[in-house]
């Protein structure tokens, strides 16, 4: 834990971390996803916070909306995706307002670094009436946070912190105060506030309106002007922010911390006198159409992408073309760079039961985790890949269309099977889908760095607890055709798939082998290639692995693999599926 009254360089998760702690936060919960990840495994490094991974994102924000009514600060975080489950609660939550303050941290992901969509959780702040903030460094991202909690308490609703990519893991420099003593406020029952019946919730929806017209008069107190050139005035907000100072720092700049609700009539009296206005957002045009339905003449998306990242580069092309600036000198143009596929790492367990299924043929339902991987060569194993969890129904659909040639497989990780899979398992039972579900358990949330889950027996903070047991969640929910395997076992692993996909009915296959990653990297002997017996017939490059290269020796014509000693892992895939034999651990050869 970090001493208080002190400056430190945190990333903006870590400053939202330390922005919660110093509110008075008791309870966090969350399901890890790029970029918001870190912010829990910050928070739990400090004393006095209830900090837990969750199933699932709607679960999250079911826990902190129960902690907030039993008065307690609380907060959620997910990345922009995990809104979308959490969006029934999140929904309605707006209605109930909270007891303590409530803060929802949502890290949007422009430019896709490691999600399947870019979608702009403005847009969610609006379709709930909720507010949001914005922060555009590390400093003010725990001074919103802060606030977000004050905010949560005056107004009584929920309220967004929308953080982005370059938010979430930049660095900058933080003033560090000390925690708030908020004691626990306690539960106070009110049925008609917390009960979300219709005739409630019909009481409640003029209630959040009327909210709504305080906090957009609020968002004016936001609201930061700064810049003597009045020849254009921007209105920007988040990291855009600093791209618009970097390119053009004498601009008249209004930069807002909420963005939900727009603080309208303060950007009108800021156009009043600039000679053109002009918006800087990352991906929706949300502030510009905002201000053109009020009337407000504005520039914005014309000039600026509305997919992917801003950066200075394409913020100063934006600004030439508005005739602001010079253009950009043509810088020289850098080599070009090798692109190297993204691979399973050397001893993934999720190769082999892909490598079995592209032996089997099947028409394989995918979804989101390091095994989506296996969608590239030489694996390529995959027709689709949509949202955590839609394997298995995808499956249940395309073995009911009729229309697939090949038996249905969906193939899933343990952790999203717990998030998202299980009600869809159930629903292939119930319907009696002939589908086979591989359910990939490497015991840990490998694609977001190795959280546990409540599948791994422990808690975020490291504690034992009770683990889900997977075989009899299965059988409980009705699987009768249910196979448990090793996935470093080539031929059981082959067997146990093709006897699954052999039965008519939903099946289960179990591949169970830890992640060579986590908790520690697992190293065994590596193994090497007998080049005088290899007969270069390449089967082990059909595993993918990134330790098997190539060298200029052949044989008949083709060439010879090695094996980068450094880099295997020992997991003996190879060596099982070598016909000569010519694959053997180190130590063997006495070298
Ligand atoms: C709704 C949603 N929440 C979170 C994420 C981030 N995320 C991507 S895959 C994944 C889980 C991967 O774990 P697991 O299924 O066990 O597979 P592994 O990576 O361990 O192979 C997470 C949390 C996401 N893409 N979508």
């Amino acid at each position: 834990m970090i001493e208080t009254r002190e400056r430190a360089l945190l990333s903006g998760n870590e400053a939202i971390a330390r922005g919660a702690w110093e509110a008075g936060v008791r309870v966090a919960s969350a399901y890890p996803g790029t970029p918001s990840t870190e912010t829990l495994q910050a928070l739990v490094t400090y004393e006095d916070v209830d900090t837990r991974w969750a199933t699932n994102e709607k679960v999250a924000v079911d826990v902190a909306l129960g902690a907030s009514l039993g008065g307690a600060r609380a907060l959620a975080v997910m990345k922009h995706v995990g809104l979308n489950v959490a969006a029934d609660t999140f929904m309605t939550a707006a209605y109930t307002g909270v007891g303590a303050g409530l803060v929802i941290m949502v890290a949007d992901d422009p430019g896709m670094h490691s999600s399947q969509n870019e979608q702009d959780t403005r847009l969610y702040a609006r379709m709930g009436l909720v507010p949001l903030l914005e922060p555009s460094d590390s400093q003010e991202a725990k001074d919103f946070t802060k606030l977000g909690f004050e905010v949560s308490e005056r107004f009584d609703t929920p309220v967004l912190l929308r953080s982005t990519t370059r938010i979430s893991h930049n660095r900058g420099i933080v003033v560090l105060e000390d925690r708030a003593e908020v004691p626990v406020g306690g539960f106070h029952p009110d049925p008609s506030k917390y009960v979300m019946l219709p005739a409630y919730a019909r009481g409640r929806h003029p209630v959040v309106l009327e909210r709504l017209t305080r906090l957009t008069t609020y968002a004016e107190e936001l609201v930061t002007e700064e810049g003597a050139d009045t020849r254009v005035g921007i209105v920007t907000a988040g990291v855009p922010y600093q791209y618009v100072k970097e390119v053009l720092p004498e601009a008249r700049i209004l930069k807002l911390g909420m963005t939900f609700p727009v603080p309208v009539e303060r950007i009108r009296s800021f156009a009043a006198g600039v000679e053109r206005l002009v918006v800087v957002e990352e991906l929706e045009p949300f502030l510009e159409e905002t201000l053109k339905a009020a009337g407000i003449h504005v520039e914005g998306k014309a000039y600026f992408p509305r997919t992917g990242e801003l950066s200075p580069d394409l913020v100063h092309d934006g600004f030439a073309a508005l005739g602001l600036v010079e253009p950009r000198s043509s810088a020289p143009t850098p080599p070009p760079t090798v692109v190297r596929p993204p691979l399973l790492c050397a001893g993934c367990p999720h190769t082999v039961p892909y490598w079995s299924l592209k032996r089997l043929g099947a028409v394989v339902t995918g979804d989101i985790g390091c095994y989506t991987l296996a969608a590239l060569e030489p694996l390529a194993t995959m027709d689709t890949c949509v949202s955590m969890g839609a394997s298995i129904g995808m499956a249940t659909g395309l073995a009911a269309s009729g229309g697939a040639d090949k038996p249905v497989v969906a193939t899933i990780g343990d952790s999203t099977f717990l998030h998202g899979g299980v009600p869809a398992l159930m629903d292939a039972v119930y319907n009696q889908a002939d589908i086979t579900v591989v359910i990939l358990d490497n015991g840990t949330v490998a694609m977001t760095g190795g959280q546990e889950h409540p599948g791994t027996g422990r808690t975020l903070s490291g504690e034992e607890t009770r683990a889900v047991d997977l075989p009899a969640l299965c059988r409980a929910i009705g699987v009768d055709d249910l196979h448990v395997v090793d996935p470093y076992d080539v031929s059981a692993t082959l067997r146990a798939i093709e006897q699954a996909m052999a039965h008519r009915g939903p099946s289960v296959v179990i591949t169970y082998r830890p992640c060579i990653e986590a908790p520690v990297r697992i190293k065994d002997r590596p193994f090497w290639v007998d080049a005088d017996a290899c007969t270069a017939c390449q089967l082990c490059m059909n595993l993918g692995c990134p330790a098997i290269l190539w060298t200029s020796e052949t044989f008949e014509g083709r060439r010879k693999v090695t094996i980068d000693t450094e880099m295997c892992t020992g997991c003996t895939l190879c060596a099982q599926l070598c016909p000569p034999r010519a694959i053997l651990p180190v130590q063997e050869v006495g070298s």
